[in-house]
């Protein structure tokens, strides 16, 4: 008899509601849920794949311990007990920071690492904490934490009720948006031109997005923190922000905030005319005017920027200035602008209980003196620190949910690294780049068999929503959940053994499991709802619209908004400095597929079936310098070696930019993909050079790395 199950996907921000049919142990059928209040019905290709992983012959259901290049099956005893000897053991010969550990991306969507993981990973004390943040939103959060005192203080585009979208790199028609949760980006972008407002794009690539937008500009990468800067020269110029206005007790008044900082960022705004941008932008002047009046002329108006703002050499400067400009022209925190989420449970109050606290180069990494951020150093010193011996080198590594062999530029030096360590475990259901490393993989169930509630994703989210699910399958006998996976391990080595009680402190969390500490958020967050509340509105509920938080929710000791902190004031000489340089040459741009996820999904046949997706997108009239013919092969070279695809000639493309997306290069020995190995394209991340980053905040620059193309 076929039943149906409500649930949410995991696989992306969107966090869509699912309606899941199953016949005895089988899915057969995932389509939206309708009546989920939020994503009302959508869902992209990718939720289908949720029965693909579960079912993936591929998934490791089972300990994998590798001697040499052979692996076996282990029990979970043996598995666990052989992780912890050895983890100890490094510990005891080079102390604490001698183990490593790399969170991926996943983690955000699953409640057990979000808990049990934070708990192993943060109690070890270690300083070689690496996760997908440096290769991501770290510049996003560097600013919530310098502008508005708390790192996890992210705002979100209130897409709902803006009459002005101005997206600035990020593609959401493919990524489904991120930080900015909302199912069916599509309909909600249509919904702002259907109201008479305005969408508009900012992008090398004239994408997915574009393509629904009432104008499209493209810039040079790379460029966006000079865009910005002149956009809010053009404010002060032309006097369209209040600031001008007496100021009130010594501080400027943003309508209902206090800002300190104004004149600086006047200051800092001062030289960098449109007419000078535009030279390096690629923006006309004219439209850098435009833009600025348009944003500070509509009442109801956002810019919106994502990951194509932050993970560039200058993303530190262009996250604080996306934050600067909307504040300046009155979008900070006001209905249709970018506002702060009031969800089910605050991570605020719980993140500091972690160890995941505000922090920003308390100390520097070892090799080459890189800042922490949050208790993390950046991805792009994991291989030195590994590589280079003396006290607190790295022996051995943790990963957990991540590839960073794929996903972290210089992926070809970290493989090696990797296979230098004394030891490496691995949390992961797949035997894939980074895996094979291993001397141990420790799996966790599949999505299905395990609940959800997106504690993370849910305090990004447009409007203020909550969805719990139960497993819908009962694991395999002997499955492992993330937590206690995490658990056990921390039981072992994390734990403070000499602690008394240290045994019933263990059994009660393992009594307790994620579940119950999601009760307690939740009964203690501001909506005052309960787990049990939650389990009875099976296509979640809706908490309303976003509301205006500050200055409560300001988390700066003196609450006004910190409009130009002193990190990113020093940092403007470097961009005057290096973004003067003339250029010439091919630049890189990623790109995502809707049919893809990071790296980790292209072994579901009907998400990877098709023409190949990992090809060189580029622009006719670059393709004919180079010699590049549509469909052949093109050898991408850097100083770091080269990859091999195929040809995508587009007008899609800006001139002197060249688009390939990451996470593909599924044809390395030892990998068990076997649909991905059939479909593998090449890493894009093998010839970016991890050297190349946002010097302020570590960030990796994935985006506008100098490229060299010819006909392979
Ligand atoms: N050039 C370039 N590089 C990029 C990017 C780019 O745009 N361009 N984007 C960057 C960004 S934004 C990100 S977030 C990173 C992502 O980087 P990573 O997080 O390192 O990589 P993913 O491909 O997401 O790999 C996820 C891993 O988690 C495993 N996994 C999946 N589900 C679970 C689970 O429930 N539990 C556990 N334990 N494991 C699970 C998968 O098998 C896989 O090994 O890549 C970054 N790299
Ligand atoms: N289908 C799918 N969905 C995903 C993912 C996936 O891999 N596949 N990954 C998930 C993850 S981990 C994340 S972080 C989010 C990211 O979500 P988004 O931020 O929406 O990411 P992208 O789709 O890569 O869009 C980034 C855009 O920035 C543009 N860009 C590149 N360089 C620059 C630049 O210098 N300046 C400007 N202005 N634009 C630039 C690119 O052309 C691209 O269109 O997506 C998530 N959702
Ligand atoms: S957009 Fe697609 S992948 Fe993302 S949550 Fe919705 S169905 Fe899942
Ligand atoms: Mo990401």
């Amino acid at each position: 008899m076929a039943t149906t199950h409500y649930r949410s996907c995991t696989l992306c921000e969107a966090g869509c509601g699912v309606a899941v049919t199953v016949e005895g142990d089988r899915v057969t059928d995932i389509r939206g849920d309708e009546a989920d209040p939020f994503s009302k019905g959508y869902v992209c290709p990718k939720a289908t794949a949720l029965a693909d992983l579960h079912t993936d012959p591929d998934r490791l259901r089972t300990p994998m311990i590798r001697d040499g290049t052979t692996w076996r099956e282990a029990s979970w005893d043996e598995a666990i007990e052989l992780v912890s000897t050895r983890l100890k053991n490094i510990r005891r010969a080079y102390g604490k920071h001698a183990i490593a550990a790399y969170q991926g991306n996943p983690t955000a969507h699953n409640l057990g690492l979000l808990t049990y993981g934070q708990l192993l990973l943060r109690t070890l004390g270690t300083k070689n904490l690496y996760s997908a943040t440096s290769l991501d939103q770290l510049p996003h959060m560097l600013a919530a934490l310098l502008v508005f005192g708390n790192q996890l203080l992210m705002p979100v585009p209130d897409i709902d009720r803006c009459d002005l979208f101005i997206c600035l790199g990020a593609n959401p028609l493919a990524s489904n948006g991120s930080i900015m949760t909302a199912p069916d980006v599509k309909s909600r972008l249509k919904a702002i031109r259907e109201r008479g407002g305005k969408v508009i794009v900012i992008d090398p690539r004239r994408t997915e997005t574009a393509d629904k937008a009432d104008r499209h500009l493209f810039v040079r990468p790379g460029t966006d923190a000079v865009l910005l800067l002149a956009m809010i020269h053009v404010v002060f110029d032309a006097k369209l922000t209040n600031v001008d206005a007496p100021p009130v007790g010594g501080n400027v008044v943003l309508g209902r905030l206090q800002a300190t900082g104004i004149e600086e960022l006047r200051t800092a705004a001062a030289k960098w005319t449109p007419e000078r941008a535009s030279t390096i932008t690629g923006v006309a002047a004219a439209d850098i005017r435009g833009l600025a009046h348009q944003l500070a002329t509509t009442k109801r108006a956002v810019l919106y920027g994502r990951i194509g703002v932050c993970t560039q050499e200058f993303g530190g400067l262009a996250a604080w200035l996306v934050y600067a400009l909307n504040a300046l022209t009155g979008h900070l925190d006001e209905i249709g602008g970018l506002m702060f989420t009031t969800p089910a449970i605050d991570p605020l109050p719980l993140a500091d209980k972690i160890g995941f606290d505000g922090g920003f180069a308390r100390w520097k990494s070892r090799v080459s003196g890189k800042p922490e951020f949050g208790g993390e150093l950046p991805m792009s010193v994991l291989a030195e620190e590994i590589e280079t011996g003396g006290d607190g080198q790295i022996r051995a590594l943790i990963t957990s949910a991540g590839n960073p062999v794929l996903s972290s530029p210089g992926g070809r030096r970290l493989e090696k690294a990797l296979e230098s360590l004394d030891f490496m475990v691995s949390i992961d259901p797949y035997m894939n780049e980074t895996t094979r490393h291993a001397h141990v993989i420790l799996p966790p169930t599949s999505p299905l068999e395990r609940s959800h509630y997106d504690v993370a994703l849910n305090a990004f989210a447009v409007r203020n929503v909550a969805r719990y699910c139960p497993p819908l399958f009962e694991r395999a006998v002997d499955a492992r959940h993330d937590w206690e996976i995490c658990l056990a391990l921390w039981t072992r080595i994390g734990a403070p053994s000499k602690l008394p009680g240290a045994r019933l402190v263990e059994r009660a969390l393992a009594k307790l499991g994620p579940e119950a500490i999601l009760d307690i958020g939740l009964r203690i967050g501001p909506h005052k709802l309960s787990l049990s509340k939650l389990k009875r509105e099976v296509h979640g509920v809706d908490l309303g619209a976003l509301e205006p938080r500050f200055p409560a929710r300001l988390c700066t000791p003196d609450k006004t908004l910190h409009l130009a902190p002193a990190p990113y004031l020093g940092d403007l000489a470097r961009l005057e400095r290096e973004l003067g340089k003339p250029t010439n040459g091919l630049v890189m741009i990623g790109r995502r597929h809707l049919r893809s996820n990071n790296s980790w999904m292209h072994n579901s046949e009907r998400l990877v079936k098709g023409p190949p997706r990992c090809t060189l997108l580029i622009h006719p009239d670059d393709a004919a310098t180079y010699k590049l013919v549509d469909g052949n092969q093109a050898k991408i070279s850097t100083k770091l070696g080269s990859i091999t695809v195929p040809v995508e000639i587009s007008d899609e493309m800006m001139r002197g930019v060249v688009s390939v997306p990451h996470g593909w290069g599924h044809n390395r020995v030892g990998s068990r993909l076997r649909v991905a190995s059939q479909h593998a394209g090449e890493s894009v991340n093998d010839i970016l050079d991890p050297a190349r980053i946002d010097t302020l905040s570590g960030t990796s620059a994935l985006t506008g790395q100098p490229v060299e193309v010819a006909p392979a």
